[in-house]
């Protein structure tokens, strides 16, 4: 049973991408029904919104040592860069040919992003993501694939998408099954607690980067929206700040959110958010620590050359069936 996952470069990696993925990733790398796991930096995906050159190159290494400092072995996971793998824009283009753009118009995260490029221009890669995020899916007979809730309609066009393809050419792909973690399965905006903690909103007081200097980390929690009340209670309608910081407390902790509510009974605002800011403290301090051994290091290069050559391997295979399947170039 195989599991796949990735998140883009495209910013500093947050507490939502660690809470709602790379958390789950670490988690289930343990799970002995695994005998195949891929992690990848997905840096194709990131160019759909433009990117500084220097910026992207740099979030692509940063994103591999943050997986490592998360957690991931590399002994148990294969880690890789997508576009080093040049079979997932392979076999996009198939997928591409085998979709309606009516499927892709309608998805949420295309309208709510090209809302926000239209003055820079909306690239027609932000309407295809969710194809390549298909074809990087497909491609590797996946099973499962841990993403947070945000990715939920791309998986489900996945599946979609792998259905018709096996019964209009026979059976070729698995259909994958997404793992989404109900505990923290959407962590939002610190500013503005109806919308997702995004790594790429212009507002850094929005989210933690898992990079971000601890005690700037820290103001920025107990600085958190909250709402005029004092009760420390879960009521996503009516106190969406507070509910928001009780499900990264839980996730931190561990802790159900009842637990921590009745620990807060009779404290106030002040006292919980420093509760919270010391569990996102503790969190920075120790991912930072591995991450500032590897980043720099050979090792990291190893591991990123040994899940090219896997991913490649497997992915080459995959790519001459599906291209026989669907009658292109000479039979191999
Ligand atoms: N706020 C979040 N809460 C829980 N999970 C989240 N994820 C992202 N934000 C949250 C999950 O992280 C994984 C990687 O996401 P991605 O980089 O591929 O794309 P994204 O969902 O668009 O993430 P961002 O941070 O919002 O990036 P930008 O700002 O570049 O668009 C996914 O599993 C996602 O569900």
């Amino acid at each position: 049973m195989r599991f796949l996952s990735g998140i883009q470069p495209s910013g500093n990696i947050t507490l939502g991408n660690y809470l709602g993925a790379i958390k789950n990733f670490v988690a289930l790398q343990n799970e002995e029904k695994f005998d195949d796991i891929l992690v990848f930096i997905a840096d194709l995906h990131a160019i759909t919104i433009p990117q500084d050159k220097q910026e992207l190159r740099k979030n692509i290494r940063s994103l591999a040592a943050i997986y490592l400092a998360s957690g991931l072995d590399p002994k148990k996971c294969h880690i890789f860069i997508q576009s080093e793998v040049p079979f997932h824009t392979e076999l996009s283009w198939i997928l591409e040919c085998n979709t309606y753009i009516g499927e892709v118009q309608r998805m949420t995260q295309f309208k709510d992003k090209s809302k926000k490029e239209e003055t820079h221009g909306v690239s027609t890669g932000l309407l295809t993501y969710p194809i390549l995020m298909a074809s990087d899916i497909l491609l590797y007979d996946t099973n499962l694939v841990p993403v947070g809730k945000d990715q939920k309609q791309h998986l489900e066009l996945a599946r979609d998408i792998a259905m018709r393809f096996n019964q209009k050419y026979g059976d070729t792909f698995v259909i994958p099954e997404p793992f989404i973690s109900p505990k923290s399965a959407k962590i939002m905006s610190l500013t503005d607690p109806e919308k997702k903690m995004s790594k790429s909103d212009e507002n850094p007081k929005s989210y933690i980067s898992l990079l971000d200097d601890i005690n700037i980390a820290k103001k920025k929690i107990k600085s958190a929206v909250t709402d005029s009340d004092t009760k420390v209670k879960y009521d996503i309608e009516n106190k969406a700040g507070i509910s928001n910081l009780l499900t990264i407390a839980s996730s931190l902790s561990g802790d159900t959110i009842e637990k921590i509510e009745k620990d807060f009974e009779n404290k106030n605002y002040q006292e919980f958010k420093e509760y919270v800011a010391n569990l996102v403290g503790d969190l920075l301090a120790d991912i930072q620590e591995k991450y500032n051994k590897i980043i720099n290091s050979k090792e990291l290069d190893e591991i990123l050359d040994e899940g090219r050559n896997y991913a490649t391997y497997l992915a080459s295979k995959k790519i001459n069936k599906i291209k026989n399947k669907v009658g292109l170039g000479r039979k191999l």
